[in-house]
């Protein structure tokens, strides 16, 4: 059995609970071997045993009190996976659907995403099971100050800093900052995607769903085609899918769709960004929102679609980018993206496409951006940010921008470089994965047995 084989085949059986875990594990591990088989130092230092096993994972209990002062409890969670290049860093999700298991795929796909990001970053990811829909400004306030009354004794600027993902935008690490200052007494960069006011980096808020169309570019530009009137479509409809769709714009391409848990819009005049920001940033309401204020518009809700199926994936398209959830892209749906011809998926959603979906885009040669690559937009202005704080000094819009542009790059060529180094040029995703675990792994060995 090969090292990689006996190493899954643990996971399988000790996180049995944990199948997103356990889908992120294979993911990468699968793609190893043959430089595994090159390097054996990795295997004689128990890389992978210890690679896969968090360094530490804290879980609290969250009370608070809603509008009516009703009593609730929610679990919160802290997953610190690995800090062999730098500080905990990665977002917080709060969504019903949050378990340790998505928290811990997450993590670990955030260690080789924030290596990639060549800053000097180790990966974390945490969160809560609470659902902030239909939830108050004050009830989310509430439950934030008690999240991070539990949480703070475990971050720190040079220990873990956390940020946004999904049900955590900028009004939710305000509050987490706020109450992270008044327990601490200290006025410090612990969190990122802060408001401008206190610290916050300018295109912060667009990172990621620009840096995924940067990257989507720089995979376009090695076939000689570029977005000039091409359709696109997006899934998602909050902070990646946003400003997705607004890069998609700038650079002469026709966003056609969004979508949440409960619909999609498909637009023909391609998606308008200032009504979806109203709609999301503004209102926090859903889509049908949309197409009230567009009337051109046309909506299809999710329950008209079969299970395992997504309404933006059967819309032909030359480039997809899926921006909203894990496994949103399924065989079925990969089948029929190829169909109508499209030539590129570019994920900004962390591990939205099936093993199925991935396989398909590989046996067909489309260009495939992979989520740890592609979406690393983010946290890399997260670091940018952290940078600021620890100068006191504030970058202007077009500085940032210019150092997302060239990270995004050097991340493609990065992937780029190491595919066709493993025989494999049109892979990105092994590319990717090699080497972010290169850098993790050495820096892992070097620091001695932990
Ligand atoms: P938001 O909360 O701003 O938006 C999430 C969007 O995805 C919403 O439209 C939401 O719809 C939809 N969505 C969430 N869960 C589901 C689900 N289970 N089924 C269907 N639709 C769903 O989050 P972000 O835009 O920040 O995050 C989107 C993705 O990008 C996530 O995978 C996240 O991990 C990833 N990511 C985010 C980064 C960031 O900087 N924010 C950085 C890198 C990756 P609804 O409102 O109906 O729930
Ligand atoms: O998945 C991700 O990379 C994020 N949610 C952003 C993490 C960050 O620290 O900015």
């Amino acid at each position: 059995m090969s090292y990689t084989s006996r190493v899954i085949a643990d996971v399988e059986q000790r996180c049995a609970s944990e199948p997103v875990f356990i889908q992120a594990c294979k993911e990468v591990l699968e793609t190893l071997q043959p430089f595994l088989d090159a390097n054996p130092k990795y295997e004689a230092n128990a890389i992978l045993e210890r690679i896969v096993e968090p360094e530490r994972i804290v879980q609290f209990r969250v009370s608070w009190t809603t509008d009516k002062g009703e009593l609730k409890v929610n679990r919160g969670y802290r997953v610190q996976y690995n800090s062999a290049l730098g500080p905990y860093k990665g977002g917080l999700r709060f969504h019903p659907s949050v378990n340790l298991g998505i928290l811990k795929f997450l993590g670990f796909e955030q260690i080789f995403k924030n290596a990639l990001s060549g800053l000097s970053i180790g990966g974390a990811k945490g969160g809560s099971d609470f659902d902030p829909k239909g939830r108050s400004d004050a009830e989310i306030m509430r439950f934030c100050q008690a999240f991070m009354t539990k949480l703070v004794p475990f971050i720190g600027m040079r220990t873990d800093v956390p940020a946004g993902d999904i049900g955590v935008g900028g009004r939710e690490i305000g509050y987490l900052y706020g109450a992270y200052k008044h327990l601490t007494n200290r006025y410090e960069g612990v969190l990122t995607g802060k408001n401008l006011l206190f610290g916050g980096s300018l295109a912060r808020t667009e990172a990621t769903g620009y840096g995924c169309v940067y990257f989507a570019e720089n995979m376009l530009a090695s076939r000689g085609l570029d977005f000039k009137d091409k359709v696109c479509t997006v899934s998602g409809a909050g902070n990646v899918a946003i400003y997705c769709c607004e890069k998609l714009h700038q650079l002469g391409a026709k966003p056609v769709t969004v979508s949440d848990s409960t619909g999609m819009v498909y637009d023909a005049d391609g998606i308008d960004v200032a009504v979806l920001r109203q709609v999301k940033e503004v209102e926090h309401a859903r889509l049908t929102r949309y197409v009230e204020l567009r009337p051109s518009a046309k909506y299809t809700p999710a329950t008209d679609y079969a299970a395992g199926r997504h309404a933006v994936w059967d819309v032909p398209c030359f480039a997809a980018f899926p921006c909203a959830t894990q496994n949103e892209i399924s065989g079925e749906d990969a089948k029929a993206l190829l169909a109508n011809g499209c030539q590129c998926v570019c994920e900004g959603a962390n591990m939205p496409s099936t093993p199925e979906a991935i396989a398909l885009y590989l046996e067909n040669g489309i260009l495939y951006g992979p989520a740890k690559a592609a979406n690393a937009g983010g946290v890399s202005v997260s670091q940018l940010e952290m940078a600021q704080n620890a100068s006191m000094v504030h970058w202007t819009f077009e500085e940032v921008d210019r150092q997302l542009h060239n990270i995004m790059k050097n991340i493609y060529t990065r992937a780029a470089t190491t595919a066709k180094e493993f025989g494999d040029p049109n892979n990105l995703l092994m590319g990717a994965n090699v080497s972010a675990f290169r850098e993790v792994a050495d820096a892992m060995i070097a620091q001695g047995m932990y």
